[in-house]
């Protein structure tokens, strides 16, 4: 899933995309370098954000819904029913609630009504408030335990359980080290018996990692945690920068299907195996 922000905030690409034209022009970079779905936002939900009125969320979000959805499955980052529900009459098949429907109580009627996919995302308050509400006991247990809550909610609501997609909300109110914690225990989330997506891409507990260093130079390391998330059975993984996450996943689909050959006794040499071209 490549991430067009279309924001002046963004913590790692804010303002680079902040008109339609520009916005539309890299989500078919992002298709161009493979990805099979753009997630499309107009409000930045870095820790201190403020958030815009939702005139001005809707005035950034749908024409670059309208210049996108006919090239590739796409998707919104909004906590808002009403732009939700103008974002699927413009052609977006996937909601992306980071709040989970917490923010607005007309958001999981809104998508069941519609019948589209929804990403129902750990949460426990806006970029403004939520580094001081990272407390956990054992963050992998209260994450899922939490994320169950807003299944049940979802499915009250009236969504197919089908068309829920849960993320565990990496850095929204989790300090580095939650981060990395629910990163060792995916299976928690995969358990949860829905397809799962995750957002390292850029993080910051991937800059902590690497001294500070700057957002644009986090995507190697990003492109690991895609490796162990496809390793881990996960749905999709929400990045910026798509080309090498691609090459990423091929590494382990390809690895994957070499474990199956050589678990039923086929050698990839033998005629109809995969390429031997030498390299
Ligand atoms: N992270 C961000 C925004 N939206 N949506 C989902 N489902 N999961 C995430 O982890 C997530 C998200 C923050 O990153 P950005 O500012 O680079 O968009």
């Amino acid at each position: 899933m490549g991430v067009v922000n279309v924001t002046p905030d963004s913590f790692s690409d804010g303002g680079r995309w902040f008109d339609t034209e520009r916005a539309v022009a890299h989500g078919i970079e992002l298709i161009e370098q493979g990805a099979d779905l753009l997630d499309i936002g107009g409000e930045s939900t870095r820790p201190g954000a403020t958030r815009p009125a939702q005139d001005e969320e809707l005035r950034r979000v749908l024409p670059v819904v309208r210049g996108l959805a006919s090239r590739v499955r796409v998707s919104v980052d909004t906590m808002r029913a009403e732009v939700a529900r103008q974002s699927i009459e413009a052609g977006a098949q996937i909601i992306n609630d980071v709040s989970g429907g917490l923010s607005d109580p007309d958001m999981h009627h809104v998508v069941a009504q519609a019948g589209v996919d929804y990403v129902c995302q750990h949460w426990r308050g806006y970029g403004a408030v939520m580094n001081k509400l990272s407390t956990y006991h054992d963050v992998v247990a209260e994450v899922a335990a939490e994320l169950e809550l807003r299944i049940e909610a979802c499915l009250a609501a009236g969504m197919a359980a089908e068309s829920i997609i849960v993320d565990p909300g990496l850095g929204f109110a989790k300090t580095a080290e939650h981060d990395w914690t629910i990163l060792a225990n995916l299976e928690r989330f995969t358990a949860l018996g829905h397809r799962v997506l995750v957002g390292a891409s850029r993080k910051r507990f991937l800059g902590h990692l690497l001294d500070g260093r700057e957002p644009s130079g986090r995507d190697a390391a990003t492109a690991a945690v895609s490796v162990i998330c496809a390793q881990q059975g996960v749905w999709a993984v929400r990045t910026h920068e798509v080309s090498g996450q691609r090459d990423a996943v091929a590494v382990v689909e390809r690895l994957s299907q070499a474990r199956r050959w050589s678990s039923s006794g086929l050698d990839s040499t033998e005629p109809g195996s995969p390429s031997t071209d030498g390299d």
